[in-house]
């Protein structure tokens, strides 16, 4: 009975969390929606990115940890978990990456599977399409207390 009390608390305070994150453009603008740019179109062409996850001597990272891509350009990111831990990868603006991540301190099981999110368990494989429609600096990174700061974080500029 007490955890399903708990649980009842707990799940709007997770729902309004996730919601403001997605949404870092504020109340009543829905569509303001991801600091990265948007989701893409799989109709309109697209480059294909592959990204592998590792774990190597306590180090842990993104291969690649560096993109360029021109604005406007559709990148599919194809992600694969290389390594023995679960792993996520989430597309934002630094500062958007660093808030959720504190959020991630207090909820540490949060799961991501948003167009712009999504976790990873080992051996894993997932995608995201995404259009590029900002010029900026933004990153991908892994926000698992710990991992950020172990290494996982990979940069993209957008030119
Ligand atoms: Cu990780």
């Amino acid at each position: 009975m007490k955890i399903l009390k708990l649980a009842a608390m707990l799940l709007p305070i997770l729902f309004s969390a996730g919601l403001a994150v997605a949404a870092p453009g504020g109340a009543g603008h829905s569509h303001a929606g991801f600091s990265a740019g948007e989701p893409g179109n799989p109709k309109k062409p697209f480059r294909v990115v592959e990204v592998r996850m590792h774990e190597d001597d306590g180090k842990m990272g993104y291969t690649p940890e560096n993109l360029t891509i021109k604005r406007g350009e559709q990148i599919k990111f194809v992600i694969s978990n290389g390594g023995e831990l679960k792993h996520e990868f989430i597309l934002a603006s630094e500062k958007d990456n660093l808030k959720h991540a504190e959020l991630m301190k207090k909820y540490p099981e949060m799961e991501h599977d948003d167009p712009n999110a999504k976790s990873l368990e080992p051996k894993a494989k997932s995608e995201i399409l995404w259009r590029f429609s900002k010029r900026g600096t933004f990153e991908y990174s892994c926000l698992i207390p710990g991992h950020r700061e172990a290494g996982m974080t990979g940069k993209i500029t957008v030119k």
